[in-house]
């Protein structure tokens, strides 16, 4: 492990586009449920079932009960090495990109400038009918909050399962991830489409790309670097 990570240190001191792709194992330190494991449930209810919107269309009371209870839990949370190691890279690298697929604000918390939200964030919410998004940090919205504009009922303005993420976003995370040198590929199970695919188009591009996260992957066997731990602990060494 020791010659592998001063090799992969060397190989981000050398690079000067970095581009770093992160899931809830990132978050996962600082007390935040992953999708799956043991995060993957909320009072018997599949996560994977609830962040839909026929879930939404179906039960609206019910999917905003799930994630007012994520938006309390993570108000008291906060960010932890791995999110920080990433912000004093970004300040001293010319290009740096952060692409995430976590929804917990944690990585703007922790003071990251150039990151893609692409999957959305738990702190935003979207209007159904007139589409307005606003910033809200209260931690409970209500049972069934409604647009202060038009009335319209609001939903968290996250990409559920079986939504497209939003054109401009991916565009630019997958221009991010075709022009770097270097991708480190940080906490997570890369099943999530078309976010996973991110790699692979950092390696098209001739990217050196390295999967730090607590177990392998599908994407494991594509990487030049693995390494298996938690990125709490490995992320600040590999940037200190
Ligand atoms: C789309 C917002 C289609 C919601 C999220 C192709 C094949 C098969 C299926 C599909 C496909 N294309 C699309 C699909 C369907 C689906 C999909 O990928 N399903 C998977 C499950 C197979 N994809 C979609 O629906 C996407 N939409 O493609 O649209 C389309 C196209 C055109 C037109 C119309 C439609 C939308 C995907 C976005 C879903 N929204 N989040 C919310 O959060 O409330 S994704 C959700 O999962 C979270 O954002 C989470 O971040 C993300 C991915 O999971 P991970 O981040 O990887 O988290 P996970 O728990 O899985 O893993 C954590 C990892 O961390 C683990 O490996 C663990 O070992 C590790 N770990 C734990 N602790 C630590 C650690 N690592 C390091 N340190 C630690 N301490
Ligand atoms: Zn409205």
């Amino acid at each position: 492990m020791e010659k592998e990570i001063s090799a992969l240190k060397n190989a981000i001191k050398g690079a000067e586009r970095v581009t770093v792709l992160t899931g809830a194992g990132i978050s996962a330190e600082s007390g935040v449920p992953t999708f799956r494991g043991e995060g993957g449930l909320w009072r018997n209810h599949d996560v994977m079932e609830l962040a839909t919107p026929y879930a939404f269309e179906r039960d609206p009371e019910l999917v905003w009960e799930f994630y007012n209870w994520r938006r309390d839990l993570i108000s008291k949370l906060t960010f932890n090495p791995a999110h920080k190691a990433l912000v004093d890279l970004e300040r001293i690298k010319p290009s740096f990109t952060l692409i995430s697929q976590n929804v917990d604000g944690l990585h703007l918390l922790a003071g990251s400038k150039n990151l893609l939200e692409i999957h959305g964030n738990l702190w935003k919410v979207r209007c159904t009918r007139c589409n307005e998004i606003t910033l809200d940090l209260s931690p409970d919205m209500g049972p069934l909050p409604k647009c202060k504009t038009c009335g319209g009922l609001l939903r968290p303005h996250v990409v559920w399962f079986g939504e497209s993420l939003d054109g401009e976003l991916l565009n630019r995370a997958v221009d991010a991830s075709k022009n770097c040198d270097i991708m480190l590929v940080i906490g997570t199970s890369s099943v999530v489409q078309p976010a996973s695919s991110l790699a692979f188009q950092a390696k098209d591009g001739g990217a050196i790309v390295a999967e730090i996260n607590l177990e392998a992957t599908p994407n494991s066997q594509f990487m030049d670097f693995a390494f298996h731990g938690k990125a709490g602990e490995i992320v600040p060494r590999l940037l200190d």
